[in-house]
């Protein structure tokens, strides 16, 4: 499997292909060209099953077939059966004494039926409920081979992979673009075991000690007497344990800036956030952190969009994602690694390593990539995959090793143990998505849900009953290594080291390295949060607090709550600013972005299917946006004027003005702009729904092109010559403008920030 190469052959083809799926060609709509329609329920034989459905107890432990039988296939033959695999001829109506009733009990199909849907759910993940999975390969590049024993790092060694993605907070159903931190937990099933990188979208966390995982969780919950509010930190509970327990306030800091709201998760970092320990063959060690650089950079929607989206489309970031893979825009990462001598003092230029409320900036200590992950295949069942997947902390390849953070090691409990409630007991390792690819050979036996059939008589060690199978392995034999790190004889104690104290230095650093256009973002963001607050003293609490952070952010939070700003209790933290942590100010590729193509039937089609081409030719996806569905001419349309909304679109093209249809919403309200430009907007000659799209995509810092008559559309939105907004004599030229300007992610100009 070549996955760069599969991206290169692939992604025309099935972009076209994802286009004609976004876009049904309705039958009997305007412009349709299938005269005849397939019911659904059109007899047919059974789906032949993908070819990737069988377990991985069937691959080797680098991931091929072993021609071994796929047990856990869900289904085989061609007919309706019982669990039990009886021919069933009726599962529409129950056995009854007449066709007029009562339902006989004997009628097992029946309890079978509803006793197993009866008992269809688990419990969702106690936090990170809300998630996404897809597989993929990673490929080592062979640049920590002198620092890490682990094999899957090795130069073109490739290793199939399992990431799930997911919001914090929220419960199974919640929407995907609220502010919150996002998981990014990566399985990859090595050869010498699996691995679990059980990472997030920021690099430090709410906490330094695992005992206080449960008082975070419960503050930032919903509030317990009503339940409310769902996936949200705006509300009382959250503010006040934050500013009650100061060291929230960094990790804080970044759910208020934009990474609290990624535009997708293919435009997410990841952190592995703890500093672990690598030890190489020689038996030397080095402490190393764990970080995900996105192919496509680092990108976040805006608070409207993010806002809007929670209603229009709930489930944003896995469409996107299951889009964005079945199109061939296989999402990318790299994976580096920041690598710091093992010291004693586990410090790195004063930092104190073992703190997870800590960064070291990449300024510092540069992330060196070590390899590539491509996520090429969404799962078949998400419930087998995506729900069931359990990660672990402690599941570590030779070569990597933990270190004594105290909030890693609570983990190292708290992730096998949640499993045990929410797969319903101890075999869950069994479970297909779980299988470990390396052969497995445990004294593990019985419990809930044992699915392997255990031969020999003695699984204890040593025996001599089964030959003294299993054998430990020797040193040549690749073993797990437990690193004989010196532990300090010391006295027991409930307490952190004095370098814990520290609060408010690094969020200071990360306000300071943000351009002014994010500040203002993360202004907004505490104002919205707090205002949400019904409590006086958790907003003054929190205001005080930020008044040891930043004196200007402070202020205009207090301004916009209408509060008095407090003066500083510390000396502010003398920082440097680390401009790696600012996601404005480069350019990125701009594969699998959407751009809509607002058109109508008296547009120049020939120019529309040339800019529809280069926009595939770009590896991104053309939605033609018409005033009706079906097709226009030989097009086919993806999005109507009803259906199309600006919050899933990167950038816009108008390659049309139609005239309001008669049945079209009033005109939105006036933008900014438009008052700046007051005069310019005539009576509406287009309709008001095509007015909102390029109004809203404005406001949102999206790129806008036009050409022909979708001139007229721009200037009857008043947003004609303004920043991020490019017109031309050809479609064209207008696409090679636009797809510069997206490179760049948005078109901040358009908001001259406040501060600076
Ligand atoms: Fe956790 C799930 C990431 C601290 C206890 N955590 C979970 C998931 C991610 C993280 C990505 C979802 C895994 C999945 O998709 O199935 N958690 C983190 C990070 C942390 C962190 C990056 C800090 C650096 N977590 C943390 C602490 C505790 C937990 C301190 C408990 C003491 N986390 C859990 C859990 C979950 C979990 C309760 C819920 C579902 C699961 O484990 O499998 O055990």
């Amino acid at each position: 499997r070549n996955p760069a190469k599969a991206v290169k052959d692939v992604v025309e083809s099935a972009a076209e292909k994802v286009a004609d799926v976004l876009s049904p060609d309705v039958p009997g709509a305007p412009g349709s060209a299938s005269p005849t329609v397939e019911e659904p329920t059109t007899p047919h034989g059974p789906l032949p099953p993908k070819p990737e459905q069988g377990s991985p107890q069937t691959r080797t432990p680098t991931g091929a077939r072993t021609g071994a039988p796929a047990t856990a296939k869900g289904q085989q033959g061609a007919y309706l059966t019982t669990s039990q695999g009886a021919r069933l001829r009726d599962t529409d109506h129950s056995l009854k004494a007449g066709p007029r009733g009562p339902v006989l009990l004997q009628d097992h199909h029946l309890r079978e039926k509803i006793t197993h849907f009866d008992h269809e759910r688990i419990p969702e993940r106690v936090v990170h409920a809300r998630g996404a999975g897809a597989h993929g390969v990673f490929t080592g590049y062979g640049a920590a081979e002198n620092i890490t024993r682990a094999a899957f790092l090795g130069k073109g060694r490739e290793t199939e992979v399992f990431v799930r993605f997911s919001t914090v907070l929220g419960s199974r159903g919640s929407a995907d673009t609220v502010r919150d931190t996002r998981g990014f937990a990566t399985k990859f099933y090595t050869d010498e075991g699996t691995f679990d990188l059980v990472a997030n979208n920021m690099p430090v966390f709410f906490i330094q000690d695992a005992i206080k995982f449960p008082d975070i969780i419960h503050a930032a919950k919903p509030h317990p007497d009503r339940e409310i509010p769902q996936a949200q930190s705006a509300h009382d509970t959250f503010w006040d344990f934050v500013s009650l327990h100061t060291e929230a306030q960094h990790h804080t800091m970044w759910n208020m800036s934009d990474r609290g709201i990624p535009r997708s998760y293919r435009t997410m970092e990841g952190f592995g956030v703890h500093t672990f320990r690598l030890v190489n063959t020689a038996g030397e060690t080095v402490l190393a952190k764990f970080h995900w650089k996105p192919k496509l950079g680092v990108h976040s929607l805006v608070w409207e969009e993010a806002q809007l989206l929670n209603g229009i489309d709930p489930d944003f970031h896995r469409r996107d994602l299951y889009d964005a893979i079945e199109a061939g825009a296989f999402p990318e990462w790299e994976l580096g690694l920041q690598v710091f001598p093992d010291t004693p003092e586990e410090t790195f230029a004063g930092i104190d390593l073992l703190d997870p409320t800590k960064i070291v900036p990449e300024e510092l200590a540069p992330v060196q990539p070590v390899g590539r992950l491509v996520l090429h295949r969404t799962p078949t069942n998400f419930f087998a995959e995506t729900e069931q997947v359990a990660f672990h902390l402690g599941h570590l390849p030779p070569g990597i090793d933990v270190t004594n953070d105290p909030l890693l090691q609570g983990r190292l409990f708290s992730y096998v143990d949640t499993q045990l409630t929410r797969l319903g007991g101890p075999n869950y390792p069994q479970i297909p998505i779980n299988r470990p690819h390396a052969a497995v050979n445990d004294m593990l036996r019985d419990g809930f849900h044992q699915h392997a059939v255990h031969a020999g008589v003695a699984p204890y060690r040593p025996n001599s009953l089964d030959g003294g199978n299993p054998f430990p392995a020797g040193d040549d034999d690749h073993p797990f290594v437990d690193v004989p790190v010196q532990v300090a004889s010391a006295p027991k104690v409930r307490q952190s080291p004095a370098s814990f104290d520290d609060h408010f230095s690094q969020a200071r650093l990360f306000w300071l390295s943000m351009s002014p256009v994010e500040q203002e973002h993360i202004i907004r963001a505490y104002t919205f949060e707090l205002g949400r607050c019904y409590h006086q003293a958790i907003k003054e609490r929190q205001l005080r607090c930020l008044a040891n952070i930043d004196p200007v952010l402070c202020a205009q939070v207090a301004t916009g709550l209408g509060l008095p700003a407090p003066e500083p209790t510390i000396p502010l933290a003398e920082v440097t600013p680390s401009p790696a942590l600012s996601q404005v100010g480069r350019r990125w590729p701009v594969d699998g972005r959407l751009v809509g193509i607002v058109v109508a039937s008296d547009s120049d089609l020939d120019t529309v299917h040339q800019v529809r081409r280069a926009v595939f030719a770009a590896d991104m996806v053309p939605l033609l946006i018409a005033p009706h569905g079906g097709k226009i001419a030989d097009l086919p349309v993806q999005r109507t004027f009803a259906t199309g909304r600006s919050v899933e679109l990167d950038a816009l093209l108008l390659a049309a003005a139609p005239p309001p249809a008669p049945d079209a919403p009033p005109a939105p309200d006036a933008l900014p702009a438009r008052d700046a430009k007051a005069g310019a907007a005539t009576a509406a000659t287009v309709d008001p729904r095509v007015e909102l799209l390029i109004e809203e995509c404005w406001r949102h810092a999206k790129a806008i092109g036009a050409w022909g008559p979708g001139i007229t559309a721009l200037e009857q939105a008043g947003v004609d010559g303004t920043p991020g907004v490019v017109t031309g004599d050809t479609g064209g030229d207008v696409f090679a403008d636009l797809q510069q300007l997206m490179t760049h992610h948005r078109v901040w100009e358009r908001f001259p920030a406040s501060v600076g």
